[in-house]
């Protein structure tokens, strides 16, 4: 905590060895009022969530970490916070250890192909009263990528950089990174977000493949709209994807 530089993400921050996930905790926290800015984190979890029901495999030594939000913007802007959340990562991670980092959409953070981090945005209660947003973040860090099921085409820090990282460090640089995201978010800069994200996406301007329900769609990935939503163009004719059951593939 003393390497924090931000203003208000993480200066309420709760340490634990062990939780189920992270998400589901800080979740019990904002039903009971927890302030904006409120960080959890556990050096495992024990039933961590994907996106989806899907598992997220958190063996000690990577970063678990959730963070509750009550951004001042709209539902729909919230929901963009995600994507702040994946600009924010892939930035700290290239600025910290040099690494050429991309975002596969909607929201993979990988490095060589393979996803090292995700994120999971959830939303706490009535949207209505109270607009409290969850950002589950994983990144694998300090363990080898081989502990986790060999189905999972997963890497870690550890694996590219050939040491351990200062896992407080990383913290306190997201939390900045991230900060300055939310912040930029509530003055408006839509446009900015949507740049940033784009500078790191896989497969911008070119042939992608996109799977939606056993159905394969091929096409140019023009880019993402502020909803969100993935553009391709399939020979002139635009088509948009939310995420969801989608996956991207580059040609
Ligand atoms: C995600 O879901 O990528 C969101 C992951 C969010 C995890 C954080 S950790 C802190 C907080 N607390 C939680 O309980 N969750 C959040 P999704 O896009 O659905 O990807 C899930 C898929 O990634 C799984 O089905 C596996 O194929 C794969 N996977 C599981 N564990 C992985 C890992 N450690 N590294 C890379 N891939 C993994």
């Amino acid at each position: 905590q003393q390497e924090l530089r931000t203003q208000a993400l993480g200066r309420q921050l709760f340490l634990f060895e062990e939780l189920p996930s992270t998400n589901d905790r800080i979740k019990d926290m904002a039903r009971q009022g927890g302030e904006h800015g409120t960080v959890v984190i556990a050096k495992r979890q024990t039933i961590g969530h994907g996106r989806m029901q899907r598992v997220w495999e958190s063996p000690d030594g990577g970063l678990w970490l959730s963070l509750l939000l009550k951004p001042r913007l709209s539902l729909g802007d919230a929901a963009k916070l995600t994507l702040s959340a994946g600009v924010a990562l892939a930035q700290t991670l290239q600025d910290l250890y040099r690494l050429e980092v991309r975002i596969k959409w909607p929201n993979d953070i990988v490095i060589q192909g393979r996803k090292i981090a995700g994120i999971l945005g959830e939303v706490a209660g009535e949207w209505n009263t109270v607009q409290t947003l969850i950002l589950g973040i994983g990144v694998n860090a300090n363990f080898s990528g081989q502990t986790l099921s060999p189905k999972i085409p997963a890497i870690t820090l550890q694996d590219i950089l050939g040491h351990e990282v200062n896992l407080n460090h990383l913290t306190a640089e997201l939390l900045f990174n991230l900060e300055k995201e939310v912040q930029s978010l509530e003055q408006g800069d839509v446009q900015g977000l949507i740049q940033r994200w784009t500078s790191f996406a896989v497969g911008i301007n070119r042939p992608v493949r996109i799977e939606k329900a056993g159905i394969s769609y091929g096409g140019i990935f023009k880019g993402i709209r502020e909803n969100g939503e993935l553009v391709l163009d399939q020979e002139g004719q635009e088509i948009t994807f939310s995420s969801g059951e989608v996956s991207l593939r580059a040609e």
